[in-house]
C-alpha cells in the first residue's frame, strides 16, 4: 500500500492545517492606559486616549469604534495646515505587526460624539473597537481629568502621570 495513501494522508493534513493557519487566532491589540478626558458637563463632544499596540504576526486594522454612551465615534488625527490645527477623521487605522500607536492630546484620538449621559471623572465608558477582520475588541475607558492640552505640562509630570 501505501505510499500512495500516506501521500494522500499528509496531503489531507497538510490542507488542513493550512485551514487552521488561515482562521488562525484573531490578532488583537494590547491596550494601555485607555481613558476619556473628563469635560465640563453638557460637552457636545469629548476626546478617548490610548496606547495601542499590535503584538500580533499580521497587520491589524481599527476601522471603527462604537459606545452605547456616545452617538457616535470616530477616530481623529490632528493636522496643522497653514499653522492651524485641525482634526480630520481617520477611516482605518492599519497598525503593522509589532507597531505601537498612541493616541494622545495634540494627536491622534477618538472623538466621542453626542454624550448620552453626563460622564463624571470615575465613570466607566464601554466601547468597542471594530477590527478589519470582522471582530470586534471591547473596552472600558475610566473617565479622568487629565489637567489641559498637549503643551500643557502641569507642572513637570505628564498627564499620563495621573490615576494609574
Ligand atoms: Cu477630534
Amino acid at each position: 500500500m501505501s505510499a500512495r495513501i500516506a501521500h494522500a494522508a499528509l496531503g489531507l493534513a497538510a490542507l488542513a492545517f493550512a485551514a487552521a493557519a488561515a482562521a488562525g487566532p484573531v490578532p488583537r491589540l494590547a491596550v494601555e492606559g485607555a481613558h476619556v478626558r473628563a469635560a465640563p458637563p453638557g460637552a457636545p463632544v469629548l476626546a478617548g486616549y490610548m496606547t495601542l499596540r499590535n503584538p500580533g504576526p499580521r497587520p491589524v486594522a481599527v476601522t471603527g469604534a462604537a459606545s452605547p454612551d456616545f452617538e457616535r465615534v470616530e477616530i481623529h488625527r490632528t493636522v496643522v495646515r497653514d499653522g492651524v490645527a485641525r482634526m480630520e477623521p481617520v477611516p482605518r487605522l492599519e497598525i503593522a505587526p509589532g507597531e505601537t500607536v498612541r493616541l494622545e492630546p495634540g494627536g491622534m484620538h477618538l472623538m466621542l460624539i453626542g454624550p448620552r449621559r453626563d460622564l463624571r471623572p470615575g465613570d466607566r465608558v464601554r466601547l468597542t473597537l471594530r477590527l478589519g477582520d470582522g471582530t470586534e475588541q471591547a473596552l472600558e475607558l475610566p473617565v479622568r481629568r487629565t489637567g489641559g492640552g498637549a503643551m500643557h505640562t502641569h507642572g513637570g509630570h505628564s498627564p499620563e502621570a495621573h490615576g494609574r
